[in-house]
């Protein structure tokens, strides 16, 4: 209450006081280290990200002018971001090392608190490292209020958007979450195996990949050729649910269903420890629609295996959703067969309706801000 009275008084000084000369706009400078942004997704120890879809959001007093300067670990040239301003859709922009403007609604008013929500969409040419970010200078950083919800998902390339144009942040599980207005946070990897081994040129499966900050895209950065363990305290908030969708390319790979059962049972088992008691949801797949009506399913029976085994483990807290038809020929590129603009949000729609089932709702409204002039 008391700087909001300060604001105020501000505001009436800066009205009664002739208009400033006619100069580039003052930006203040804020650190990347500042605790009022709120970062989510993988972040490595030089501000940079790794993984589609790792980003920040910000709650803003009085912002007319947002700026982000990038460093020399982002990906050469120009790396695609979705922008929501407001809680509005996610636009796609172009951002590149040195200091970006980000378009902002010229109907942002100086007494209202905006929201910003920023992250990488793409799934490879995706990171950008943070040196600041230039707030106008009346502009004042407020804390980022999260939402109750927040969804962990864990794919491939059908879960990362792969195909798509606007990357990750058209995917189904993209779209589920802010359709339940939750938080989210998306690691998936096209082609990556959930088994730990070399998949489509992924040196590495998720059940390895998953514990780490970066995506195996670092197998091919001359500047970060290492990975580094993920500290899941980090995720803030926890994640409240946790969503796994994988297999088709340990199928490609011709795993065994046995193996696929045991490497999936022992990862959950991992993912069980680091979230004691959010539910985990195993989604069987939707597989690959063909022209003549037939779809290409794989392991079947064998999701239902590793949620069992779970279970005889002890653990009731993993459920299974049953994808089966939920996807055919018209919601594919005839291509590649992945899920289209259109698919995905059909998928996000089915499985909206399976996870009301299991009680989750969506949530009536967006928290942050808490102020509102
Ligand atoms: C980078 O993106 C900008 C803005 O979208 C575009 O004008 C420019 O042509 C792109 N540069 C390259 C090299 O594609
Ligand atoms: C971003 O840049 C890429 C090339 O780097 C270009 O193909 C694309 O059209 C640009 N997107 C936008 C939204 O400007
Ligand atoms: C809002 O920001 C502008 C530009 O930075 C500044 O001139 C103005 O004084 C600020 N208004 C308030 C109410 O702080
Ligand atoms: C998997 O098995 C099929 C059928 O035997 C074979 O054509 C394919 O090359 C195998 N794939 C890999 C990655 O080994
Ligand atoms: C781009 C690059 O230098 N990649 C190297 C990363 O490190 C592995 C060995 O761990 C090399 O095989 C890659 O060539």
């Amino acid at each position: 209450m008391f700087w909001l009275l300060q604001v105020l008084a501000v505001a009436a000084l800066t009205s009664a006081a002739p208009p400033a000369a006619s100069s580039a706009p003052r930006v203040l400078d804020v650190s990347p280290d500042d605790k009022l942004i709120a970062y989510h997704g993988r972040w490595d120890e030089n501000r940079g990200t790794w993984w589609g879809s790792s980003g920040f959001k910000l709650s803003v007093l009085n912002l007319s002018h947002l700026g982000l300067t990038l460093g020399p670990h982002s990906t050469a040239g120009n790396v695609s971001v979705g922008l929501s301003v407001n809680f509005g859709p996610f636009e796609t922009l172009n951002v590149t090392e040195g200091t970006n403007v980000l378009p902002l609604p010229k109907s942002l008013k100086p007494f209202a608190t905006s929201t910003i929500r920023l992250n990488v969409q793409g799934w490879q040419n995706n990171r950008i490292q943070l040196e600041s970010l230039q707030l106008n200078d009346g502009a004042v950083l407020l804390p980022f209020v999260h939402q109750r919800l927040n969804f962990q998902f864990i794919g491939d390339s059908l879960t990362a958007g792969q195909y798509l144009p606007n990357g990750i942040d058209g995917s189904w599980a993209f779209l589920a979450a802010e359709a339940f207005r939750a938080e989210h946070l998306i690691n998936a990897q096209p082609g990556a195996c959930l088994t730990d081994q070399l998949c489509w040129g992924n040196y590495g499966g998720i059940s390895g990949m998953f514990f780490k900050t970066e995506d195996t895209g670092y197998y091919y950065s001359a500047d970060h050729n290492y990975t580094t363990a993920w500290d899941f305290s980090r995720d803030v908030p926890k994640p409240t649910h946790v969503f796994v969708h994988i297999g088709a390319n340990d199928n490609a790979y011709n795993i065994t269903g046995d193996s696929f059962v045991s490497t999936y049972t022992t990862f959950l088992e991992r993912i069980r420890k680091l979230n004691p008691t959010a539910p985990i949801f195993v989604l069987t797949p939707w597989g690959w629609p063909n022209s003549d009506g037939t779809v290409g399913y794989y392991y079947d029976g064998r999701y239902q295996e590793v949620v069992q085994a779970r279970a005889a483990a002890g653990d009731h807290n993993m459920h299974l959703i049953d994808t089966t038809g939920w996807v055919t020929w018209d919601d594919v590129f005839p291509d590649n067969q992945h899920p289209n603009p259109s698919g995905h949000a059909k998928i996000a729609g089915l499985f909206g309706e399976a996870i009301k089932r299991f009680g989750i709702e969506p949530q009536p409204r967006w928290l942050s801000p808490v102020i509102q002039l």
